[in-house]
């Protein structure tokens, strides 16, 4: 049986672990070709080593401007050539009231979470419009269209990063190019390990949870549609 992606070159940015690893890993039992970006070597390497010859690490620092560009270089030469499917995953959850948030931390949340989204669509978009073929996928979240105190950072780059999406699906109708936004409510990764949760009670524990697989299930099912059908925005929760 074929599989459903074999021989499609893919790139999952934040694939050293959570939900962009898991993506990753559907991506290649899928059957794509995965080149995998984010900070950790050693955790690429790991998850690169696993994904039986179909992964690629392509450690980069999202922050780096100069490391970004050279990281779209390196996607394209590791995968054999410009990838058909971008999965703009790597993002950071600065958390905290906006009198207390710095200055750095809420330009780092706009880099990372709409900034290097765009620098990856601007990269790769080209090639999938002239070969009529491609698909980009952010992961937004909930924070995307809801206020959350203390996300003051993550709101305005996850409220962007949707209108970045939006955008790209506007200027692609009808190119053959297709763009999804899969936008989870809380996920049980790392992404918590962080966050104070001080007087907070509001806030889910781990077991209230999305998995990270439930995530990379949605984008796989958007990615696994007939060539002839968009998703153009998926929005999960726990049950
Ligand atoms: O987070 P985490 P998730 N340069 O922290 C990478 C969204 N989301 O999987 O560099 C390069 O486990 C980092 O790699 P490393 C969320 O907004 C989540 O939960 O090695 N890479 C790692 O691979 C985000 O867009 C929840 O540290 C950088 C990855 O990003 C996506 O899901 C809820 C980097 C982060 O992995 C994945 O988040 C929701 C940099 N400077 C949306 N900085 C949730 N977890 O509750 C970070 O609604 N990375």
């Amino acid at each position: 049986m074929t599989l459903p992606l074999a021989g499609t070159r893919a790139v999952v940015t934040g694939a050293s672990r959570g939900i962009g690893e898991a993506v990753a890993r559907g991506l290649a039992g899928a059957g794509a070709s995965v080149a995998l970006v984010a900070r950790s070597r050693e955790a690429l390497d790991r998850v690169a080593s696993s994904l039986g010859g179909l992964g690629r690490a392509v450690p980069c620092d999202l922050l780096d401007a100069s490391e970004v560009d050279r990281a779209i270089d390196s996607v394209v030469t590791a995968l054999g050539g410009p990838p058909r499917i971008l999965v703009n995953n790597a993002g950071v959850f600065p958390f905290a009231p906006l009198h207390v948030l710095t200055a750095d931390a809420f330009a780092a949340a706009m880099t990372v979470n709409v900034v290097v989204p765009f620098r990856f669509v601007r990269a790769f978009l080209g090639s999938m419009i002239e070969a009529k073929e491609g698909h980009v996928v952010t992961i937004g979240s909930v924070a995307d269209r809801v206020a959350f105190p203390e996300n003051g950072a993550y709101a305005a780059s996850k409220f962007g990063a949707r209108a970045l999406h939006e955008v790209l699906r506007a200027e692609t109708r009808g190119t053959g190019v297709r763009s999804t936004l899969v936008s989870p409510g809380p996920v049980d990764t790392a992404m918590w390990n962080e966050i104070n949760r001080g007087a907070r009670t509001d806030l889910p524990t781990r077991s209230q949870m999305l998995g990270p697989q439930d995530v990379a299930g949605a984008v796989l099912f958007a990615l696994t549609q007939p060539a002839s059908v968009n998703i153009d925005e998926l929005r999960l929760s726990r049950t």
